[in-house]
Order: C-alpha cells, then sequence, then structure tokens
C-alpha cells in the first residue's frame, strides 16, 4: 500500500518539520512526498529549510511554491525597492535574510535586493524557480492556497493558486478534493486555539495549523486522512 504524504507552511522551523519527518516513515520508491510551500519568512532557519527542500525534491519530493516563495522570487528579480522593503519588514523577509548570515543592523540599512549576494541564497532563488504552481493526481490537487472556484486549475494564474482566500475556501464545489496550505486553519474553524486541520465538507483539506505562529505543523497522510503532528510546546 503505497501512501501521499503531505505536508503545509514550515516558515523556516526547521526543528519542527525534523521532528515531523522523524514521526513518517517514508519510502521514496511506493509513497509520495509533497510539501505545500512556505518554506521561509518569519521562522528561526529559512536557509536550512530550502536546503532541505532541495536534498528532498532530489530524492523524490515534490516542492510546491507558496507566496512567500513567489514573493522572495519577484522582489529578487524584479527591481522595486519599495516591494524588498515591504518583504524584509512585513512579510517575515528579515529572517529569511538574516538565515543566510546577515545581521539585523545590515538589513536595516541595506533595503535593496543589490546588497545581498550571498551564494547559498543565489542557488536557492533558483532552486525557488523550479517549484510547481500545483500538482493534481486523479482525485486531488494539492496547491498552497487554493483553486478559482470558477477556473479550471491549468487556466488559473499563478498568483491566483498561491494568494486565494475566502472565495475558494467559501465557494469551491468542484468533484477533486483539494489540499491546501497558506490559510491558518483556526481561520476556517474560526477558533484562534484549534490548528487542526480542517476538512470542509465542499472537499477542501486545509493543514496549514500556524505552526510558526505557535500552533502546529502537520502531515497529512492519504488516503486514510490519518494526521501526524508537531509543535513547539512538545
Ligand atoms: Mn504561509
Amino acid at each position: 500500500m503505497s501512501n501521499t504524504y503531505v505536508i503545509g507552511d514550515i516558515h523556516g522551523e526547521l526543528t519542527l518539520v525534523n521532528a515531523l519527518l522523524q514521526k513518517i516513515h517514508i519510502d521514496f520508491q511506493k509513497d509520495r512526498l509533497i510539501f505545500l510551500g512556505d518554506y521561509i519568512d518569519r521562522g528561526p532557519a529559512s536557509k536550512e529549510v530550502l536546503s532541505l527542500m532541495e536534498e528532498l525534491q532530489q530524492k523524490g519530493a515534490y516542492c510546491l511554491m507558496g507566496n512567500h516563495e513567489h514573493i522572495m522570487l519577484s522582489v529578487f528579480t524584479h527591481a522595486n525597492a519599495r516591494k524588498f522593503e515591504h518583504w524584509v519588514t512585513v512579510a517575515g523577509g528579515r529572517a529569511t535574510l538574516e538565515s543566510y548570515g546577515y545581521s539585523p543592523s545590515y538589513i536595516e540599512e541595506h533595503l535593496f535586493k543589490e546588497a545581498y549576494t550571498d551564494e547559498t541564497l543565489h542557488k536557492h532563488l533558483r532552486f525557488i524557480e523550479t517549484l510547481l504552481p500545483y500538482f493534481e493526481k486523479e482525485d486531488t490537487i494539492f496547491v498552497h492556497g487554493g483553486v478559482d472556484p470558477e477556473k479550471d486549475v491549468k487556466e488559473t494564474p499563478v498568483d491566483q493558486l498561491l494568494w486565494i482566500r475566502e472565495e475558494f475556501h467559501l465557494n469551491y464545489h468542484g468533484t477533486k478534493t483539494i489540499v491546501f496550505g497558506h490559510t491558518p486553519t483556526s481561520i476556517l474553524h474560526k477558533d484562534k486555539n484549534n490548528h487542526s486541520p480542517y476538512f470542509g465538507e465542499n472537499r477542501i483539506i486545509g493543514i496549514d495549523g500556524g505552526a510558526v505562529f505557535g500552533g502546529q505543523l502537520h502531515c497529512l497522510v492519504l488516503p486514510s486522512k490519518q494526521v501526524i503532528s508537531v509543535s513547539k510546546k512538545e
């Protein structure tokens, strides 16, 4: 029997993802491992998490793109100082830059992309370019944010796949199950203390347990729908 293991938003929490991977026993010969994106920003070890993703991708894991990887790629690709500053000061990019060895004061004084030439960082940007916007199976779609309820996933702009929230949560009515991250499940449960995966009646499964905000990091196992979780409180 082969399993599909799906892991949600990591956001630099290397210790948590390592603890979670230790709890599951993946046989890359027959099992499938899927990461839903948001490896970076806010948490302490974005660089290390990206290195781990590269390593696991080489072993056969599917690493999808999150909106945070999309932001990082775009602020390093396009010359827009305001966007760079927004990533660093609002979107959690500061923690990502720190993980590559830049000090808080250096970052404060250098809010533009040209100041960051670290080799590993640029290698990771090339890795981020290879991330898939979604992964579709016969009966399930895996995606960071969600799908446009009125469009075929293949025709949906990447921006929407990575950013969509309520419009998808409330109106999705397709036949395929959608497994997604991006929106902390406490929001979907409307209960700030409930970080467990959200199984919607409209075949949507949200698994971002908000680990970086003190919630949980989940691994959803398919087809059983078993959930394996870790948190910082353990
Ligand atoms: Mn996220």
